[in-house]
């Protein structure tokens, strides 16, 4: 059906099940990395200390003379995404602060240029790639670095107060068109140079008074560019192109409960999330999520119909810290048990209600429906209502030992399943039903 002048805007000719296809790998993928890493991990207080402490370009220099990562070895973090079960990997090739870790013709403000004498981007794909893992660039619209990016509400060096002639005093001197040519010729860079690449993470706009959205970043013309230069790749939504029918691709519900999660079913989407309190690595930051909640905001995303995409801040030297290495390894532990419940699964068919202290998964080409025990029951059974005459057979996932049905409990349209009285070894042990 379609309605004339309802029409939405488009800016190809893709067709929805085109799209869908384009989209399978991510889909299925369910689990990525992010990784927040630039100059900041020096001051090692926020990515955005540039701005929260409005530091000069002057005062911001001493960072990108110290930045010395002599321990980045790519390789090592590939092997930790990958044991984590994380599919692919999205790096800041440039975060707001403008500093590329590429090699950009365009800039000398690049890591190339600084003690550690390499592009860093380069070595993030060889490894990531390496090891099956598909890479992504988060590229920052925001720049706090270049001379023509105008001052704005966000800027190291806006106004006290929000007054119009002081922000025309301060951008005298500056053109956005420069600097929107500088942007398209380096997400050009690095969709050329590179070889395939599996998504781009532009971020962010912010219309508005003293904001900037897609006329400031050209969002049309780089979208073209991007589709042109890597026609399989996946971008997000933060290029301020949401009323095109066919803009961009994913939704991105940024550090949200799992409670929020449950209004994105349906969608396409992936939920960014941090370990902590900090994007970029945060020495004194010690509000640290659980190995609980970590799973938790996993399981929650594919009983959504969605992805995560969790952060890493490495340090300075180039690691990612302790805290975060712990709590990879216990998602490591759990995923190499579990992971059936995860990729290639979503949402669960209507008639399967959750039972109280349970989340669902099910992957529908296998017909197998996953019951995670967030709550373990200490009574050796489990009452599903609703899931009588509709299951096959019943077993742990991580050792396929086999859950037996308690037929005589059963009663109605209830299905009881009867449980060891301890718990098994898992955080979140998973029951995995085959369906009729
Ligand atoms: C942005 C960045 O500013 C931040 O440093 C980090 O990189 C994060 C992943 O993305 O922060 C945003 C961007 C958009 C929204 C919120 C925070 N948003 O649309 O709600």
């Amino acid at each position: 059906l379609t309605l004339p002048g309802l029409a939405q805007k488009r800016l190809g000719n893709e067709t929805a099940s085109q799209k869908t296809k384009r989209m399978e790998w991510w889909t299925d993928a369910r689990f990525g990395m992010f990784i927040h890493w630039g100059l900041y991990a020096l001051p090692a207080r926020h990515e955005w200390v540039k701005s929260n402490e409005r530091i000069t370009d002057e005062n911001y220099q001493k960072y990108f003379e110290q930045f010395n990562p002599d321990l980045f070895d790519a390789k090592k973090w590939a092997k930790e995404a990958k044991a984590a079960g994380m599919k692919y990997a999205v790096l800041t090739t440039k975060h707001h602060e403008g500093f590329t870790l590429f090699d950009s013709k365009y800039t000398n403000y690049k890591a190339t240029n600084t003690q550690a004498k390499r592009d860093l981007v380069k070595e993030f794909v060889e490894a990531f790639r390496a090891e099956g893992i598909k890479v992504g660039f988060y590229y920052s619209l925001i720049d706090w670095h270049h001379p023509d990016f105008t001052v704005d509400r966000y800027h190291p060096l806006r106004p006290n107060k929000d007054n119009d002639d002081e922000y025309a005093a301060l951008n005298k001197n500056r053109d956005m068109a420069k600097y929107r040519k500088y942007l398209y010729d380096q997400v050009t860079e690095l969709l050329t140079r590179y070889g395939k690449i599996d998504i781009l993470w532009a971020d962010f706009s912010y219309p508005g008074k003293h904001g900037k959205g897609r006329d400031d970043w050209g969002s049309v013309a780089l979208l073209k560019q991007i589709r042109k230069l890597q026609p399989q790749i996946i971008v997000d939504n933060r290029l301020d192109l949401n009323d095109y029918e066919d803009g961009t691709d994913f939704e991105t519900p940024e550090q949200v409960g799992t409670k929020e999660l449950e209004k994105y079913r349906g969608k396409v989407w992936e939920t960014c999330q941090t370990f902590s309190g900090s994007w970029g690595y945060h020495r004194d930051e010690n509000t640290w999520k659980s190995n609980r909640k970590l799973l938790d905001l996993l399981i929650t995303s594919v009983a959504n119909g969605g992805n995560l995409l969790l952060n890493v801040g490495p340090t300075a030297r180039g690691e990612f810290d302790n805290r975060a290495n712990i709590a990879l390894d216990s998602l490591s532990l759990w995923m190499h048990a579990n992971s059936k419940s995860i990729y290639h699964c979503t949402f669960a068919p209507e008639e399967f209600k959750a039972t109280e202290g349970t989340k669902l998964t099910y992957n529908k080409d296998t017909r197998k429906l996953y019951v995670h025990l967030f709550e373990y029951p200490n009574t050796g059974y489990i009452t599903l209502d609703g899931y009588k005459n509709q299951v096959k057979y019943a077993q742990f996932l991580h050792d396929n030992s086999e859950i037996q049905i308690d037929n005589e409990k059963s009663a109605g349209n209830s299905l009881v399943l009867k449980l060891p009285k301890k718990k098994p070894d898992f955080q979140i042990p998973v029951i995995e039903l085959a369906l009729k």
